[in-house]
């Protein structure tokens, strides 16, 4: 194989899979489907681009688990409020693959996370109140 080749294929291994998503004030992100490759290394940037203070209008990123039960998730997490509303233990935390920060607005949050098996990984925000409106997938292929 030439220089350039080695050249090439390394610099694609090192970018990997970056994903963008932000949220607003009226609770929504700004997309609602991705589709990345199942085992590689993927970057999340999730911006709160909204105005209002973080605590009427916080936005974060809960990637869970393939056959999670989005909305008890959802629902439950309104008490883990001493940890972003992200529970760190028992049967919701189980669900939980990666998260971001609970944002407030102008901040961003980058993760780094692997979706090892193929399959439909929900995201929600699991600010009180929000996991209804935003939500979406990310599949794994
Ligand atoms: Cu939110």
């Amino acid at each position: 194989m030439s220089l350039f080749g080695l050249t090439s294929l390394s610099s694609v291994a090192l970018a990997g899979t970056t994903i963008e998503l932000s949220a607003n004030d009226t609770m929504q992100f700004d997309s609602k489907a991705f589709e990345v490759p199942a085992g590689e290394e993927i970057t999340l940037v999730f911006t709160n681009k909204g105005a209002l203070p973080k605590a009427a209008m916080g936005h974060n990123v809960v990637i869970l688990k393939p056959g999670s039960d989005v909305m008890g998730f959802g629902a439950g997490a309104v008490a883990a409020a001493a940890t972003e509303y992200v529970p760190q233990s028992g049967p919701l935390a189980e669900q939980v693959v990666a998260y971001t920060k609970l944002l407030g607005p102008g901040e961003t949050d980058t993760i780094k996370f692997k979706l090892d098996a193929p399959g439909e990984y929900a995201f929600i925000c699991s600010f009180p109140g929000h996991y209804a409106l935003m939500k979406g997938i990310i599949t794994a292929k």
